[in-house]
């Protein structure tokens, strides 16, 4: 019996014999000649999920000290890297936190947005694909 199986780089199936196992020659010399097969184990196709980078904006008002604190609380950066990420933003007007996937940077855009405004300041967060 011959079996075609087309194959891509994202799936594969493989065929086992009537105990389940996959390996050796299916000698089995069983009433079938052979003929019959279990098909186990499939992969389901995988996707490696689009990134978005998280961007602060520079502004002319919000405290450098309460973005250091954003990029601290929100983005997981100790004092040193915040600090830099922050001169970075203020010299150059735009600056990435983070890059994460698309449902984790929205909500570090919106808690950023969320926390700037409950402190007054028009510190602006966004994001885009990378
Ligand atoms: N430019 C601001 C100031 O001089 C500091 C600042 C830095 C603001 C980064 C926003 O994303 C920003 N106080």
């Amino acid at each position: 019996m011959t079996i075609h199986v087309s194959m891509d780089t994202q799936s594969s199936i493989r065929l086992a014999g009537k105990d389940g196992s996959d390996g050796g020659s299916r000698r089995d010399n069983g009433d079938d000649e052979g003929k019959t097969g279990v098909v186990t184990k499939t992969r389901p196709k995988t996707k490696k999920p689009s990134l978005y980078k998280v961007l602060l904006l520079n502004d002319d008002f919000t405290p450098m000290e309460f973005v250091v604190l954003v990029l601290q609380r929100f983005f997981n950066k100790g004092q040193d890297d915040a600090t830099r990420i922050m001169l970075h933003v203020h010299h150059k007007g735009v600056g990435i936190c983070g890059v994460y996937t698309y449902e984790v940077a929205e909500t570090k855009v919106t808690q950023v947005m969320d926390f700037s405004r409950q402190h007054g300041h028009p510190l602006q967060c966004t994001m885009e694909k990378e």
